[in-house]
């Protein structure tokens, strides 16, 4: 009988609310009967963006008449926008037409989320000049560290026939002020500068320009000895300087706002000046030289490493790029990861921000959940992309933030930029997860104003993307805002890194050995458990890493009474037995962590199943069965990393704590086939 309550209440259920494949991701804007006015008063009025704009607003808005209006003294706003309005009519101000874009937006995101329109004055101006997303997407449609299905980009058809999607996407960006996209992988294939490929990348930008959105292309530094027959690649042959040259004006020739190249060069076996002896500025510099008369840009990549295991990881980029400092031209930006290793859950910012002063610098977040559960994690990112921007370097005293610097304030910057890894791929709906939505959304909304809080972000694109019905709203929001923590906490807490398994980042394998591999792949590099205690001691004793970090910073996290805890094992080796701050030993908090994250998301299940009714079965389902993975995936790490370290530790699990529910010995036979991911 229950049975069948139970079904019949489903089935009125799935009738009342239209099922949702998530396509529409935030952009689910009511459609007015009438249309709006919308009028435009520019003396160029048939501009592509001001089109886009004016359809948008006439199809969705349903408030008072709009003006657009392009204004060019307003070029202190950049690419930003003014609003005034009353009761009777608003106006939309911008320098530049994709102003009136972002402006258009604005006005539907204040009209979705029941925001109060009838006295508006707001004027608002990027945090960067450059909000770029980086696809790591392969010219075979596999995307590496994708978790969304293939590549967006369907290569075999361009440039003649155009998917929908192209231009879906592109709105998408525009609807959240992303002005710029990197399409191909940063581990690049030379092939997307051939002629063929280009025609294909032209059509694409011509899709992505009304919406605002440039091009730039990851480019493989072998690419004139590998496509263009040359005996090398070296940055000092005049053949090498005149084929790229070239290359950049074919390349302007077709897209005439193209933006720029992102290079990964000498790092993970990617070729690089270092090939001949030549040192990064050498190399970025001659790409520099043949952009600068289209003014277009660089960005390097600080994430290098060296090709032999050395000196400690975390130190490398610094020690590479520091003594460049003053040496690259400014149309170059130093593209750096938040954390000086690799995206792990949380790591402390890298030192690099704020060491590198006559050289501009960019983050680099990841989008793409590569170490925090894939697409099936449910991890809300802006809290962890709103730290690395806080982060406090001291570099020009107290209140040097990393936002501070990257953004041009504390220093002169020709080009400000962010970029964040995509998590894009052809699922229905985008980026795998339902929620994995809105760290597109967060880290749009961020790039564009790194002031607005979490809190802000999430509530906006909940009651977009769900329902704004506040037995939704709260404890939904609620979820979002602990979630990084919660991932942290039954993955890698107080500062534990990399213990990840070997050919996917997915599960725990802090045992992993694999004979023969360098050691700082593995994870014993970063735990160094052993009877005495565990972590990684980068402090006076160990490997120095903290005299990367100004002062005050060098003393407080090389000192292990003082470094925030989150970070006490990232900066130490710790004694099972040292004393935290609550008083109880590291062995049982780090116990505690790892219990806190697995009960935090079986709290997840049970708020998901109680307000499920207010969205539609679709995405309901999908999201209940999502965190039953991702319940059972905390309980494998808590296991997993607990009864590991437990074989070191020699101590109980607090007796008051969960008990593990399974075996070591099982745990570690556990291996993924995970290949259509790396
Ligand atoms: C690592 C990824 C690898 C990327 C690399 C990068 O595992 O697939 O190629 O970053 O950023 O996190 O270049």
């Amino acid at each position: 009988m229950k049975q069948l309550i139970f079904s019949t209440f489903l089935f009125l259920f799935s009738l009342s609310l239209i099922a949702e494949d998530g396509s529409r991701l935030w952009l689910r804007f009511s459609e007015t009967n009438a249309q709006a006015n919308v009028t435009v008063s520019s003396r160029n009025n048939r501009h592509a963006s001001t089109d886009v704009a004016r359809q948008e607003l006439t199809d969705h808005w349903q408030g008072q008449p709009i003006e657009l209006r392009i204004d060019r003294r307003l070029n202190h706003l950049k690419d930003g926008y003014q609003i005034k309005g009353n009761r009777d009519r608003i106006t939309v101000s911008a320098a530049q037409e994709v102003g009136l874009l972002y402006g258009a937006y604005h006005l539907l995101r204040l009209q979705e989320t029941g925001a109060d329109i009838s006295n508006l004055d707001v004027t608002e101006i990027p945090s960067f000049d450059v909000r770029i997303l980086n696809h790591w997407d392969n010219l075979n449609r596999t995307i590496e560290r994708g978790y969304a299905g293939h590549s967006l980009w369907l290569w075999n058809e361009l440039p003649h026939t155009l998917s929908p999607r192209y231009q879906e996407y592109a709105r998408a960006n525009a609807s959240i002020g992303i002005n710029a996209t990197v399409i191909n992988s940063v581990n690049a294939n030379p092939r997307i500068l051939t002629d063929e490929y280009l025609e294909k990348v032209k059509a694409l930008a011509d899709v992505f320009r009304p919406y605002g959105v440039r091009m730039y292309l990851s480019v493989n530094f072998a690419s004139p000895s590998v496509i263009g027959g040359l005996e090398n690649s070296d940055p000092h042959n005049p053949d090498v300087q005149r084929w790229w040259k070239n290359k950049v004006n074919d390349i302007y020739k077709l897209i005439p706002d193209f933006g720029g190249f992102l290079v990964k060069a000498n790092s993970e076996g990617q070729p690089g000046p270092h090939d001949y002896g030549r040192n990064h500025a050498d190399g970025a510099n001659m790409l520099a030289d043949a952009l600068q008369p289209h003014n277009g840009i660089v960005m390097w990549r600080a994430f290098v490493y060296e090709p032999e295991w050395g000196e400690d990881r975390a130190s490398q980029a610094y020690n590479e790029f520091v003594p460049l400092d003053g040496e690259f031209r400014d149309n170059v930006i130093i593209q750096i990861k938040n954390g000086p290793i690799d995206f792990q859950p949380r790591e402390p910012f890298s030192p690099l921000f704020g060491a590198l002063r006559k050289t501009a610098g960019m983050l680099e977040f990841q989008i793409t959940q590569e170490y925090l559960g894939f697409s099936y994690h449910l991890v809300f990112l802006a809290p962890q992309f709103k730290e690395a921007l806080d982060s406090d370097t001291f570099s020009d005293g107290e209140g040097s933030t990393i936002a501070k610097i990257t953004d041009g304030t504390l220093r002169e910057q020709k080009v400000t930029a962010i970029a964040g890894v995509a998590n894009i791929g052809e699922d229905a709906n985008w980026c795998g997860h339902h929620f994995a939505q809105s760290n597109w959304y967060a880290f749009g909304r961020l790039a564009w104003n790194y002031n607005l809080s979490s809190e802000q972000i999430a509530d906006e694109w909940i009651r977009m993307t769900f329902t704004d019905e506040p037995n939704f709203l709260e404890p939904v929001k609620d979820m979002m805002l602990t979630s990084w923590e919660t991932a942290v906490n039954y993955m890698m807490p107080m500062g534990i890194h990399h213990i990840f398994a070997w050919n996917h980042h997915y599960g725990p394998e802090p045992w992993c050995y694999i004979p023969g591999a360098r050691p700082d792949w593995l994870p014993r590099y970063y735990h160094n458990a052993d009877t005495i205690g565990m972590g990684f001691d980068r402090t006076v004793t160990g490997s120095n890493n903290v005299a990367q970090y100004f002062p005050p910073l060098n003393e407080i996290f090389g000192n292990v009474n003082t470094v925030p805890e989150k970070f006490l094992l990232w900066f130490h080796h710790v004694p099972w037995d040292f004393k935290m701050k609550n008083g109880e030993t590291m062995w049982d908090n780090l116990c505690y962590h790892y219990n806190e994250g697995m009960m935090q998301v079986r709290d997840y299940q049970k708020v998901w199943d109680r307000v499920g009714h207010y969205v539609d079965y679709e995405r309901f389902r999908h999201v209940q069965s999502r965190l039953r993975t991702q319940s059972r995936d905390a309980i494998w790490w808590r296991d997993a990393v607990l009864l590991y370290f437990q074989t070191y530790s020699r101590r109980p699990i607090p007796f008051h704590l969960e008990r593990p529910m399974n075996d070591l010995e099982d745990l570690k036979k556990i291996k993924l086939d995970w290949k259509h991911h790396n």
